[in-house]
């Protein structure tokens, strides 16, 4: 790392103790700046790097709801409003037990520079809760849901800051949250959410878009080689909103997904996933990855062990952060993973990075391989503005045509600084200049 940069990382650790995940995504980042600050100074002055990487706002408030059965609970809110050079906040909502300043901190940062990339006009911001909506009724997840909503409300706008959904916020929590929001404000400002169900101001596509969008960048990747993911095995984890449709678009295309994964294990599925089956379960059931086996013949659950033991062609980390270590990496390129397209944010640590581009292959980041789901909202956000309502091709064809050009400003990016084929710089200069020139535009802000 060059010494500008260094210093910038020392204060973000030293001012932002113990938020590991936070230093990671930042490191990440920083490092790949080295060659553009090298080529245009300017970007290190003016504090503007010390500016970029602390949010412009941290709010964190208390949750409190009643169970079913009349308990208190007490749950942390939080919503990093980190950048808004490029337009009003925008980043999604995560529910899980492990959310905490550090988590949403690191997803916010990556926001900035993933939002940039879509040339969508929206900067970036993540928010959530260690709430765990596992297990807890319709009623149970509707009372939190209102609770949060209403502390996050006065922070919230079609303007200012957009939240939408990721791990565990989908449509159903979207929709408790906007019931709330309306009554509070007593306005229907659609514009204040995305992913919002199709009867309420929600797009067409977005359900689809994070995972369509994670496939669509690994075709690109290898239409660089000439070559297409017809006839290739995909490895696929996680079974949640943006592993399913990674496998619905990967089947799409002519590639064979064999495998996905809960947080109870993974399944193999050598025939090819029975993708009706698995929505069947995991969107209708709100079941584990275990009943899909009972369900399916010649399919196997694993227990021990992890999903990038099974070989392929392709891998799609669609679960969460860190989920693929360095020793997972070098079991890829063993079993002969030719293409990583990150379609969760930041699930391939430093290690299996460093595996992945040693050896060569296409590996795609999250910040540029999942920018799909957060580009469809920015539409969805355009349609709400609008007052109108594209069709599926519409809306798919605005997809895909954003994704190729996200692909191919990364391959520009990493030419102009002197590595062609690192996607992993590519994306970061392209993403940091284009929000950085706006910064310096707006001065010091
Ligand atoms: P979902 O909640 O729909 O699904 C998450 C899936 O990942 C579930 O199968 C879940 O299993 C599994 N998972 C989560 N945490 C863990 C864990 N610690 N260990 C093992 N498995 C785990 O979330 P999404 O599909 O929306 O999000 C997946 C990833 O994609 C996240 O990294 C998210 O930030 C990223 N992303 C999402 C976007 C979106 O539009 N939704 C956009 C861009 C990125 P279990 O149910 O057992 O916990
Ligand atoms: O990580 C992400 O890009 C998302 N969870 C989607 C954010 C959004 O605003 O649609």
């Amino acid at each position: 790392m060059q010494d500008v940069v260094e210093k910038v990382y020392e204060q973000v650790v030293a001012r932002n103790r113990g938020e590991v995940e936070f230093h990671q995504a930042v490191h990440e980042v920083l490092e790949s700046l080295g060659p553009v600050i090298a080529k245009h100074p300017h970007y290190a002055e003016g504090a503007l790097l010390e500016r970029i990487v602390e949010p412009e706002r941290q709010i964190m408030f208390r949750v409190p709801w009643v169970d079913d059965a009349g308990q208190v609970h007490v749950n942390r809110g939080f919503r990093i409003e980190f950048n808004s050079a490029l337009g009003p906040y925008k980043g999604g909502l995560r529910f899980h037990p492990s959310v905490n300043a550090g988590i949403i901190k690191f997803l916010g940062f990556e926001q900035i520079f993933k939002n940039a990339l879509t040339a969508q006009g929206i900067g970036g911001g993540k928010g959530g809760s260690d709430f765990d909506p596992h297990g807890r009724s319709d009623a149970e997840v509707m009372r939190f849901c209102q609770s949060f909503m209403t502390e996050l409300s006065r922070h919230i706008g079609p303007s200012t800051d957009v939240p939408a959904g990721d791990i565990g916020v989908g449509g159903r929590e979207v929709g408790y949250m906007f019931g709330q929001y309306k009554r509070l404000r007593n306005s229907y400002d659609a514009g204040v959410l995305t992913g919002k169900g199709l009867a309420w101001g929600g797009s067409l596509v977005r359900t689809e878009a994070t995972g369509y969008g994670a496939v669509l960048f690994a075709q690109s990747m290898l239409s660089t080689k000439g070559e297409s993911l017809e006839g290739k095995k995909v490895i696929v984890s996680g079974a949640g909103n943006v592993a399913i449709y990674a496998i619905e678009k990967a089947q799409q295309l002519g590639a064979t997904p064999i495998t996905f994964s809960d947080s109870s294990g993974y399944v193999v599925d050598e025939a090819g996933v029975d993708l009706e089956l698995l929505k069947q379960v995991k969107e209708v059931e709100r079941g584990r990855v275990a009943d899909y086996v009972e369900r399916r013949p010649g399919a196997r659950l694993v227990t021990d062990g992890s999903v990038w033991d099974v070989p392929g062609d392709v891998a799609l980390p669609c679960a969460t952060q860190n989920e693929l270590d360095g020793d997972a990496a070098n079991t890829l390129l063993r079993g002969g993973c030719g293409v990583v397209s990150e379609g969760a944010n930041m699930p391939s640590t430093p290690e299996a990075v460093e595996a992945f581009q040693k050896a060569g292959i296409l590996f795609g980041p999250g910040k540029a391989a999942n920018a799909g789901g957060v580009a469809t909202s920015a539409l969805e956000m355009e349609q709400n503005a609008g007052r109108t309502r594209w069709d599926f091709a519409t809306a798919e064809a605005k997809l895909t045509g954003i994704m190729t050009d996200i692909h191919d400003s990364c391959v520009a990016a990493a030419e102009e600084y002197g590595r062609p084929g690192d996607y992993v710089l590519g994306a970061n200069a392209a993403g940091f200049t284009r929000v950085a020139d706006v910064m310096i535009a707006h001065g010091i802000v």
